[in-house]
């Protein structure tokens, strides 16, 4: 069968990757990217694009009549530092679309459904170091409760209607290519900017906040393995911890001196995202992902570090 699929929010940060490795995956043509921004040019001119909000239910029907998705991929949301701006926003946006896009998965049969979780499900409470896959979960931001509560629909539709669906608890994602979309962890991709354009960078986080993080190449590389895995080997339906690298702002400004020896970084006195950060893990246990489909990342604090500066560079 020809695989069809649509992504929605492709023109975020891991949307505008995921679009492009897809594309090259599955033909240009068979990759549809929604969303509710106009696209940029090279989005828009390497394969279709529709405009969708995926909390209007009346589009959202026309776009799986017109194209009988195979796979979805929801990554509309709105973030952790965002939705705490907004809160009944960040819930509707990001609980509502999910549930519009489960039960219009079974309505047209599509065969996979991806949906992100991230490290914010866990709460002050859970284990910090090597944060495991299962133990108290007790977000308080808006965006990480909706996180732990979207797990627990993906897992009730596999077991209730048998809907393939899967997902992964991003850490901080790492990228060059779009900016941040409004999280606790967008310091460290500030940092690069910043460290290459004024040699200097005020990091909203504190000197010791250490949280995992990880490449964008790992994440996308990891969401194709999990999507592509057989079936029987996904036994965890509500979301896989997933885990890349850990380090604190002046771990990574360090790395970064590496390159850009005169590098500054200065702390702000006070900010909302630190709270936020504070209630999350330090680092995650992700011994599930690798033994049922074989996660393994590929970058390091070294590696992503070249990678990063290299290609804001140029
Ligand atoms: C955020 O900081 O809100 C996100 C996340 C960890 O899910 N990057």
């Amino acid at each position: 069968m020809t695989e069809k699929l649509i992504v929605l929010g492709s023109n975020g940060q891991i949307g505008t990757e995921l679009v492009t490795a897809l594309r090259k995956l599955y033909g240009e043509e068979h990759v549809v990217a929604c969303d509710i921004r106009r696209p940029d040019y090279d989005m828009k001119n390497s394969g279709p694009f529709e405009f969708v909000n995926v909390l209007e239910k009346d589009t959202l029907n026309h776009i799986f009549k017109k194209y009988k998705p195979t796979q979805v991929y929801l990554l509309a949301a709105l973030l952790s530092a965002t939705g705490e701006q907004n809160p009944k926003l960040a819930w509707d946006l990001n609980m509502n679309g999910l549930l519009n896009i489960l039960d219009l998965a079974i309505a047209y049969g599509t065969s996979k459904v991806y949906w992100p979780s991230s490290i914010a499900a866990f709460g002050p409470n859970s284990p910090k170091n090597n944060t495991p896959q299962f133990c108290i979960m007790d977000p308080n931001t808006v965006y990480g409760i909706s996180k732990l509560a979207g797990e627990r629909w993906c897992e009730y539709y596999f077991h209730k209607y048998g809907l393939d669906v899967r997902s992964i608890r991003y850490p901080g994602l790492i990228s060059w290519k779009a900016a941040p979309g409004g999280g606790t962890t967008d310091y460290a991709i500030h940092i690069f900017h910043d460290a290459l354009k004024k040699g200097s960078y005020t990091s909203f986080l504190n000197a010791e906040t250490e949280l995992p993080m990880m490449y964008m190449d790992d994440a996308i590389r990891g969401t194709i393995e999990l999507m592509n895995a057989e079936a029987h080997k996904i036994n965890i339906r509500s979301s896989y911890n997933f885990a890349g690298v850990s380090f604190t702002p002046e771990i990574l400004a360090g790395e970064i001196r590496q390159h850009l020896p005169e590098f500054k970084l200065e702390y702000k006195e006070h900010d909302p995202r630190q709270e936020i950060a504070d209630s999350w893990p330090k680092s995650i246990d992700d011994s599930h992902a690798t033994r049922d489909w074989g996660w393994k990342p590929a970058y390091d604090l070294s590696r992503m570090t070249v990678d990063m500066l290299n290609n804001l560079k140029s």
